[in-house]
């Protein structure tokens, strides 16, 4: 009954799908960590055949990347505090835990003001005092805007001191972890912890507190501002690889329209 009801509103367009995905591209933006840490490699893609002679009927590419490259997901094992969940890869997780509802927090307005703008638990209570309690299971998306900055260098924004990013103080990740039983972290930004979150305590909160506790992150998402704060659905079904600690997906948003 229920999944006749869906299926009928999908194909009537009563729930919308929205793409929450970037194209990835050789441009694709990656994260940069200073020396001595080790790079990852960007996107790359090169022809096997194109209707041509190495192939006459068919075209197909092959493909390189590292795992946290473009919109991607990140699984608790990516980070050391997490390495021990046995349901922790991209290739365990129950997969149940890839359909959740999403709550997105606005903070586009304070992110263009503030390129070091952290999310700080006050805005969390601001924001449920008008939309409610975040629900168990939720993901919570950060809206920055940041998705706008379609330059990889102003995307990034390295500078002298690291990079000038948004993203949550460590006292958020704490609430998001500790208060509320969230599905993951998510953010439109290369990665899901600020640019200077190498120097918070602890050091990549997002990652190590969220990870630690066996939650996600979605990096590098696109058209939040197309979601309602409460009430989408979202789809995050990461590729299955041996042991991965996250991969490019495409990120789908059901929504009632
Ligand atoms: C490795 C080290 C630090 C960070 C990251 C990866 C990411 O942001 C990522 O893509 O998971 S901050
Ligand atoms: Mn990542």
């Amino acid at each position: 009954m229920l999944l006749d009801q869906f299926a009928s509103a999908i194909l009537s367009g009563s729930i919308k799908i929205i793409d929450l995905t970037q194209t990835l591209m050789p441009s694709t933006p990656v994260i940069q960590l200073p020396p001595p840490f080790a790079p990852s490699n960007p996107f790359s893609i090169s022809e096997i055949s194109h209707y041509d002679e190495r192939g006459p009927g068919w075209y197909w590419n092959n493909l390189g990347m590292g795992e946290h490259t473009g919109t991607h997901f990140d699984a608790p094992i990516h980070w050391v505090t997490g390495k021990d969940y046995s349901d922790g890869g991209v290739d365990t997780i129950n997969v149940q835990r890839f359909v959740a509802p999403a709550v997105v927090i606005d903070v586009s307005k304070e992110a263009a003001a503030d390129e070091k703008f952290l999310m700080e638990p006050s805005h969390i209570e601001v924001w449920e005092s008008l939309h409610g309690r975040i629900p168990d299971g939720a993901w919570v998306l950060m809206r920055t805007d940041w998705s706008k900055r379609t330059d990889p260098a102003l995307f990034l924004n390295m500078k002298e001191d690291g990079p000038h990013v948004p993203g949550p103080s460590a006292a958020t990740v704490h609430f998001l972890v500790e208060q509320r039983n969230v599905t993951g972290w998510g953010v439109e930004a290369v990665g899901t912890d600020a640019g200077q979150g190498f120097a918070f305590e602890p050091a990549f909160p997002a990652h190590h507190l969220m990870h630690g506790a066996n939650k996600f992150g979605l990096a590098s998402l696109t058209n939040l501002d197309k979601l309602p704060p409460t009430g989408a659905v979202l789809i995050t079904a990461p590729l299955k690889i041996e042991k991965g600690s996250g991969s490019p997906l495409r990120v789908l948003a059901l929504v009632a329209g």
